[in-house]
Protein backbone atom coordinates (compact mmCIF):
# COMPACT_ATOMS: atom_id res chain seq x y z
CA UNK A 1 0.00 0.00 0.00
CA UNK A 2 0.89 3.40 -0.20
CA UNK A 3 0.46 3.92 3.00
CA UNK A 4 3.26 2.05 5.68
CA UNK A 5 1.63 -0.82 7.40
CA UNK A 6 2.24 1.03 11.07
CA UNK A 7 -0.41 3.53 9.98
CA UNK A 8 -3.33 0.84 9.40
CA UNK A 9 -4.65 -0.06 12.74
CA UNK A 10 -7.01 -3.42 12.78
CA UNK A 11 -8.16 -5.12 15.65
CA UNK A 12 -7.10 -4.55 19.18
CA UNK A 13 -6.83 -0.76 18.56
CA UNK A 14 -10.31 -0.43 16.86
CA UNK A 15 -11.68 -2.59 19.90
CA UNK A 16 -10.23 -0.43 22.03
CA UNK A 17 -11.57 2.99 20.42
CA UNK A 18 -14.53 1.32 19.32
CA UNK A 19 -16.17 -0.34 22.75
CA UNK A 20 -19.13 1.95 23.14
CA UNK A 21 -22.49 1.95 21.25
CA UNK A 22 -21.58 -0.44 18.96
CA UNK A 23 -19.95 2.56 16.12
CA UNK A 24 -18.55 0.89 13.34
CA UNK A 25 -14.81 0.77 13.01
CA UNK A 26 -13.30 -0.34 9.48
CA UNK A 27 -9.80 0.53 9.28
CA UNK A 28 -7.84 3.06 10.55
CA UNK A 29 -5.45 4.64 8.21
CA UNK A 30 -2.76 7.76 9.11
CA UNK A 31 -5.01 7.61 12.57
CA UNK A 32 -8.08 8.68 9.78
CA UNK A 33 -11.33 6.05 11.21
CA UNK A 34 -12.98 4.92 7.64
CA UNK A 35 -15.95 2.78 7.20
CA UNK A 36 -15.30 -0.73 6.64
CA UNK A 37 -16.72 -0.50 3.42
CA UNK A 38 -13.11 1.08 2.60
CA UNK A 39 -10.84 -1.44 2.28
CA UNK A 40 -7.16 -2.46 1.83
CA UNK A 41 -7.38 -3.38 -2.00
CA UNK A 42 -9.84 -0.72 -3.37
CA UNK A 43 -7.91 1.98 -1.26
CA UNK A 44 -4.98 1.08 -2.78
CA UNK A 45 -6.42 1.08 -6.33
CA UNK A 46 -8.30 4.36 -5.99
CA UNK A 47 -4.76 6.50 -4.91
CA UNK A 48 -2.86 4.33 -7.92
CA UNK A 49 -5.04 4.13 -11.45
CA UNK A 50 -4.79 6.66 -14.09
CA UNK A 51 -6.86 9.20 -13.85
CA UNK A 52 -7.43 11.14 -17.49
CA UNK A 53 -8.32 14.32 -18.72
CA UNK A 54 -12.51 14.51 -18.08
CA UNK A 55 -12.78 12.84 -15.06
CA UNK A 56 -14.68 14.52 -11.76
CA UNK A 57 -14.35 13.60 -8.06
CA UNK A 58 -17.04 15.07 -5.91
CA UNK A 59 -15.24 14.95 -2.77
CA UNK A 60 -16.84 15.68 0.95
CA UNK A 61 -16.65 15.32 4.29
CA UNK A 62 -19.39 13.38 5.48
CA UNK A 63 -23.00 14.83 5.63
CA UNK A 64 -21.81 17.76 3.52
CA UNK A 65 -23.94 17.47 0.32
CA UNK A 66 -22.29 15.46 -1.75
CA UNK A 67 -25.59 13.66 -3.06
CA UNK A 68 -27.02 16.81 -3.95
CA UNK A 69 -23.79 17.70 -5.65
CA UNK A 70 -23.30 14.49 -7.14
CA UNK A 71 -26.60 14.88 -8.93
CA UNK A 72 -25.95 18.07 -10.09
CA UNK A 73 -22.86 16.96 -11.97
CA UNK A 74 -24.37 14.53 -13.65
CA UNK A 75 -26.71 16.68 -14.94
CA UNK A 76 -24.34 19.57 -15.86
CA UNK A 77 -22.00 16.82 -17.69
CA UNK A 78 -25.40 15.03 -19.55
CA UNK A 79 -26.68 18.47 -19.85
CA UNK A 80 -29.82 18.01 -18.23
CA UNK A 81 -30.52 14.62 -19.61
CA UNK A 82 -31.89 12.12 -17.08
CA UNK A 83 -29.21 9.35 -16.08
CA UNK A 84 -29.65 5.87 -16.92
CA UNK A 85 -29.75 3.06 -14.05
CA UNK A 86 -31.84 2.42 -11.17
CA UNK A 87 -31.00 5.08 -9.13
CA UNK A 88 -27.66 7.10 -8.16
CA UNK A 89 -25.20 4.74 -7.25
CA UNK A 90 -25.60 3.20 -11.19
CA UNK A 91 -23.93 6.76 -12.49
CA UNK A 92 -20.82 7.27 -10.18
CA UNK A 93 -18.01 5.39 -9.02
CA UNK A 94 -16.34 4.56 -5.85
CA UNK A 95 -13.23 3.09 -6.08
CA UNK A 96 -11.77 2.99 -2.78
CA UNK A 97 -15.36 1.30 -1.57
CA UNK A 98 -15.03 -2.70 -1.53
CA UNK A 99 -18.35 -5.31 -1.07
CA UNK A 100 -21.38 -4.01 -3.70
CA UNK A 101 -18.83 -0.91 -5.50
CA UNK A 102 -16.19 -3.12 -5.65
CA UNK A 103 -14.17 -2.22 -9.09
CA UNK A 104 -11.07 -3.60 -11.19
CA UNK A 105 -8.52 -1.34 -12.48
CA UNK A 106 -9.97 -2.89 -16.06
CA UNK A 107 -13.02 -1.39 -15.14
CA UNK A 108 -12.21 1.74 -14.34
CA UNK A 109 -10.09 2.07 -17.33
CA UNK A 110 -12.71 0.77 -19.49
CA UNK A 111 -15.25 3.03 -18.36
CA UNK A 112 -16.21 5.83 -21.15
CA UNK A 113 -15.44 9.49 -20.33
CA UNK A 114 -16.30 11.49 -18.21
CA UNK A 115 -15.84 9.17 -15.16
CA UNK A 116 -17.84 11.16 -12.58
CA UNK A 117 -16.29 9.87 -9.00
CA UNK A 118 -17.03 10.00 -5.49
CA UNK A 119 -14.96 10.47 -2.69
CA UNK A 120 -14.43 11.17 0.86
CA UNK A 121 -11.07 11.45 1.84
CA UNK A 122 -8.51 13.73 2.90
CA UNK A 123 -6.18 15.83 0.25
CA UNK A 124 -3.46 13.43 1.34
CA UNK A 125 -5.51 10.01 0.44
CA UNK A 126 -7.05 11.91 -2.78
CA UNK A 127 -8.97 9.09 -4.99
CA UNK A 128 -6.47 9.31 -7.96
CA UNK A 129 -3.49 9.92 -6.60
CA UNK A 130 -2.02 13.80 -5.60
CA UNK A 131 -4.38 15.95 -7.05
CA UNK A 132 -1.61 18.18 -8.35
CA UNK A 133 -0.44 15.64 -10.32
CA UNK A 134 -3.74 14.55 -11.76
CA UNK A 135 -5.84 15.46 -14.89
CA UNK A 136 -8.94 14.95 -12.66
CA UNK A 137 -10.60 17.99 -11.93
CA UNK A 138 -11.90 17.50 -8.49
CA UNK A 139 -15.30 19.30 -6.56
CA UNK A 140 -15.22 19.86 -2.42
CA UNK A 141 -18.36 20.90 -0.81
CA UNK A 142 -17.90 21.69 2.67
CA UNK A 143 -20.71 22.70 5.36
CA UNK A 144 -20.37 24.33 8.76
CA UNK A 145 -19.21 21.54 11.39
CA UNK A 146 -22.97 22.39 13.26
CA UNK A 147 -24.97 20.91 10.90
CA UNK A 148 -22.30 18.06 9.48
CA UNK A 149 -22.13 16.42 13.25
CA UNK A 150 -26.33 16.35 13.86
CA UNK A 151 -26.40 14.89 9.86
CA UNK A 152 -24.12 12.69 11.02
CA UNK A 153 -25.04 11.75 14.14
CA UNK A 154 -28.63 10.22 12.64
CA UNK A 155 -26.85 9.36 9.85
CA UNK A 156 -24.52 6.65 12.00
CA UNK A 157 -27.26 5.12 13.64
CA UNK A 158 -28.21 3.49 9.85
CA UNK A 159 -25.40 3.15 8.53
CA UNK A 160 -22.79 2.61 11.62
CA UNK A 161 -25.03 0.92 13.86
CA UNK A 162 -24.34 3.74 16.36
CA UNK A 163 -26.71 3.17 19.60
CA UNK A 164 -25.04 6.24 21.83
CA UNK A 165 -26.81 9.38 22.86
CA UNK A 166 -26.55 12.40 21.06
CA UNK A 167 -24.05 13.73 23.70
CA UNK A 168 -21.90 10.89 23.17
CA UNK A 169 -21.55 11.26 19.43
CA UNK A 170 -21.19 14.88 19.84
CA UNK A 171 -17.77 14.01 22.34
CA UNK A 172 -16.74 10.91 19.40
CA UNK A 173 -17.23 13.99 16.54
CA UNK A 174 -14.99 16.46 18.87
CA UNK A 175 -12.35 13.76 19.09
CA UNK A 176 -12.39 13.61 15.88
CA UNK A 177 -12.98 9.88 15.93
CA UNK A 178 -16.18 9.70 13.57
CA UNK A 179 -15.81 8.56 10.28
CA UNK A 180 -13.23 10.19 8.20
CA UNK A 181 -11.59 11.97 11.09
CA UNK A 182 -11.25 15.44 12.13
CA UNK A 183 -13.58 17.82 11.15
CA UNK A 184 -10.96 20.29 10.74
CA UNK A 185 -8.11 18.59 9.45
CA UNK A 186 -10.21 17.72 6.37
CA UNK A 187 -11.73 20.96 5.65
CA UNK A 188 -8.01 22.57 6.10
CA UNK A 189 -6.64 19.58 4.02
CA UNK A 190 -8.68 21.09 0.67
CA UNK A 191 -8.71 24.39 1.59
CA UNK A 192 -5.35 25.09 0.96
CA UNK A 193 -4.97 23.65 -2.68
CA UNK A 194 -8.50 25.44 -3.03
CA UNK A 195 -6.72 27.86 -5.68
CA UNK A 196 -5.32 25.15 -7.74
CA UNK A 197 -6.66 24.83 -11.16
CA UNK A 198 -8.00 21.35 -10.83
CA UNK A 199 -10.06 22.29 -7.67
CA UNK A 200 -13.00 23.63 -7.34
CA UNK A 201 -13.81 24.31 -3.46
CA UNK A 202 -17.52 25.22 -2.94
CA UNK A 203 -19.90 25.98 0.23
CA UNK A 204 -23.20 23.72 1.03
CA UNK A 205 -24.48 27.27 2.60
CA UNK A 206 -23.78 29.16 -0.50
CA UNK A 207 -25.48 26.62 -2.92
CA UNK A 208 -28.55 27.36 -0.56
CA UNK A 209 -28.36 30.76 -0.77
CA UNK A 210 -27.67 31.53 -4.12
CA UNK A 211 -27.98 27.98 -5.94
CA UNK A 212 -27.80 29.65 -9.83
CA UNK A 213 -25.00 31.57 -8.81
CA UNK A 214 -22.97 28.59 -7.69
CA UNK A 215 -24.48 26.20 -10.59
CA UNK A 216 -23.33 28.56 -13.39
CA UNK A 217 -19.68 28.56 -11.31
CA UNK A 218 -19.62 24.50 -11.19
CA UNK A 219 -20.89 24.77 -14.68
CA UNK A 220 -17.77 26.96 -15.97
CA UNK A 221 -15.24 24.84 -14.08
CA UNK A 222 -15.86 21.40 -15.65
CA UNK A 223 -16.42 23.41 -18.57
CA UNK A 224 -19.86 22.37 -19.63
CA UNK A 225 -22.49 25.46 -21.02
CA UNK A 226 -25.08 26.60 -18.63
CA UNK A 227 -28.13 28.35 -20.56
CA UNK A 228 -30.33 29.68 -18.54
CA UNK A 229 -32.92 26.29 -19.46
CA UNK A 230 -31.05 24.39 -18.45
CA UNK A 231 -29.87 25.90 -15.45
CA UNK A 232 -33.90 26.14 -14.08
CA UNK A 233 -34.10 22.12 -15.44
CA UNK A 234 -31.41 21.06 -13.17
CA UNK A 235 -32.52 23.57 -10.03
CA UNK A 236 -36.04 21.68 -10.12
CA UNK A 237 -34.79 18.28 -10.63
CA UNK A 238 -32.00 18.92 -7.71
CA UNK A 239 -34.50 20.59 -4.75
CA UNK A 240 -34.50 19.21 -1.83
CA UNK A 241 -37.93 18.24 -2.22
CA UNK A 242 -37.56 16.74 -5.82
CA UNK A 243 -34.67 14.75 -5.07
CA UNK A 244 -36.49 13.00 -1.79
CA UNK A 245 -39.76 11.85 -3.83
CA UNK A 246 -37.70 10.71 -7.18
CA UNK A 247 -37.26 7.53 -6.78
CA UNK A 248 -34.40 7.44 -8.66
CA UNK A 249 -32.46 9.65 -6.02
CA UNK A 250 -34.12 8.20 -2.71
CA UNK A 251 -35.05 4.37 -3.31
CA UNK A 252 -36.67 3.18 -0.52
CA UNK A 253 -36.58 -0.05 -1.49
CA UNK A 254 -32.38 -0.44 -1.15
CA UNK A 255 -30.91 -2.25 1.67
CA UNK A 256 -28.04 0.05 2.22
CA UNK A 257 -30.20 3.52 1.81
CA UNK A 258 -31.17 5.35 4.88
CA UNK A 259 -34.92 5.83 5.64
CA UNK A 260 -34.47 9.21 7.01
CA UNK A 261 -31.71 10.16 4.33
CA UNK A 262 -32.94 13.50 3.20
CA UNK A 263 -33.63 14.63 6.42
CA UNK A 264 -33.94 18.05 6.62
CA UNK A 265 -31.86 19.58 3.83
CA UNK A 266 -31.60 22.90 4.96
CA UNK A 267 -28.96 25.52 7.05
CA UNK A 268 -29.03 25.81 10.69
CA UNK A 269 -30.68 22.25 11.73
CA UNK A 270 -27.81 22.08 14.46
CA UNK A 271 -29.45 25.09 15.98
CA UNK A 272 -32.20 22.73 17.09
CA UNK A 273 -30.11 19.81 18.55
CA UNK A 274 -27.30 21.98 20.72
CA UNK A 275 -28.20 22.69 23.99
CA UNK A 276 -26.60 26.21 25.53
CA UNK A 277 -24.04 24.10 27.20
CA UNK A 278 -23.23 21.95 24.06
CA UNK A 279 -23.22 25.04 21.90
CA UNK A 280 -20.82 26.71 24.44
CA UNK A 281 -18.43 23.47 24.33
CA UNK A 282 -18.33 23.93 20.02
CA UNK A 283 -17.74 27.02 20.24
CA UNK A 284 -14.83 26.12 22.49
CA UNK A 285 -13.32 23.20 20.12
CA UNK A 286 -13.84 25.48 17.07
CA UNK A 287 -11.43 28.13 18.83
CA UNK A 288 -8.97 25.21 19.89
CA UNK A 289 -8.97 23.77 16.03
CA UNK A 290 -9.01 26.92 14.44
CA UNK A 291 -5.81 27.74 16.07
CA UNK A 292 -4.12 24.31 16.19
CA UNK A 293 -4.58 23.97 12.49
CA UNK A 294 -3.71 27.56 11.95
CA UNK A 295 -7.08 28.23 9.85
CA UNK A 296 -7.45 31.28 12.34
CA UNK A 297 -5.59 32.92 9.56
CA UNK A 298 -7.94 32.54 7.24
CA UNK A 299 -10.27 35.41 7.15
CA UNK A 300 -12.88 34.37 4.45
CA UNK A 301 -12.98 30.70 6.40
CA UNK A 302 -13.84 32.41 9.54
CA UNK A 303 -16.74 34.19 7.85
CA UNK A 304 -18.15 31.21 6.57
CA UNK A 305 -18.15 29.54 9.83
CA UNK A 306 -19.81 32.82 11.53
CA UNK A 307 -16.91 32.64 13.78
CA UNK A 308 -15.70 35.35 15.86
CA UNK A 309 -12.11 34.66 17.17
CA UNK A 310 -12.01 37.66 19.46
CA UNK A 311 -14.30 36.08 21.69
CA UNK A 312 -14.55 32.60 20.68
CA UNK A 313 -18.17 32.53 19.58
CA UNK A 314 -20.24 32.05 16.56
CA UNK A 315 -21.73 35.44 16.20
CA UNK A 316 -24.84 34.43 14.52
CA UNK A 317 -27.17 31.62 14.89
CA UNK A 318 -26.08 29.45 11.20
S1 LIG B 1 -23.20 11.34 2.78
O1 LIG B 1 -23.95 10.18 3.34
O2 LIG B 1 -22.04 11.65 3.62
O3 LIG B 1 -22.85 11.15 1.37
O4 LIG B 1 -24.23 12.56 2.92
P1 LIG B 1 -24.30 13.86 2.01
O5 LIG B 1 -25.05 13.57 0.78
O6 LIG B 1 -22.94 14.44 1.84
O7 LIG B 1 -25.13 14.86 2.93
C1 LIG B 1 -26.44 14.58 3.34
C2 LIG B 1 -27.10 15.89 3.75
O8 LIG B 1 -27.41 16.64 2.55
C3 LIG B 1 -28.81 16.91 2.53
N1 LIG B 1 -29.31 16.97 1.15
C4 LIG B 1 -29.75 18.08 0.56
N2 LIG B 1 -29.79 19.37 0.99
C5 LIG B 1 -30.31 20.28 0.13
N3 LIG B 1 -30.81 19.99 -1.10
C6 LIG B 1 -30.77 18.72 -1.56
N4 LIG B 1 -31.25 18.43 -2.77
C7 LIG B 1 -30.23 17.71 -0.72
N5 LIG B 1 -30.05 16.37 -0.86
C8 LIG B 1 -29.49 15.93 0.29
C9 LIG B 1 -29.40 15.76 3.32
O9 LIG B 1 -30.72 16.05 3.69
C10 LIG B 1 -28.40 15.68 4.47
O10 LIG B 1 -28.51 16.79 5.38
P2 LIG B 1 -29.50 16.81 6.66
O11 LIG B 1 -29.09 18.02 7.45
O12 LIG B 1 -29.29 15.54 7.43
O13 LIG B 1 -30.89 16.94 6.12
Amino acid sequence: MTETSSNILFTEEKEKLAQKYNYEYGMILNGIVLPSLVVPDSYELSRTFETRPGDICLTAYSKSGSTWLIYNILLITQQGKAPEGRDLADNFLWPAFGSDYILTREQLRDTPSPRIFRSHMPYPMAMGGTPEASPCKYVYIARHPKDVVVSFYHFAQHWGNYTGPWEHWLGLFMEGKVWYGDWFDHIKSWWEHRHAENIHFLWYEDMKADYDNELRRLAAFLQYPMPDELLRQIREATSFEQMKANEFTNRQDADDHPKNFYRKGVVGSGNEQFTEAQNEQFDAWCGRRLRETGLIQEESLLSYLRFNPKNNVFHEKI
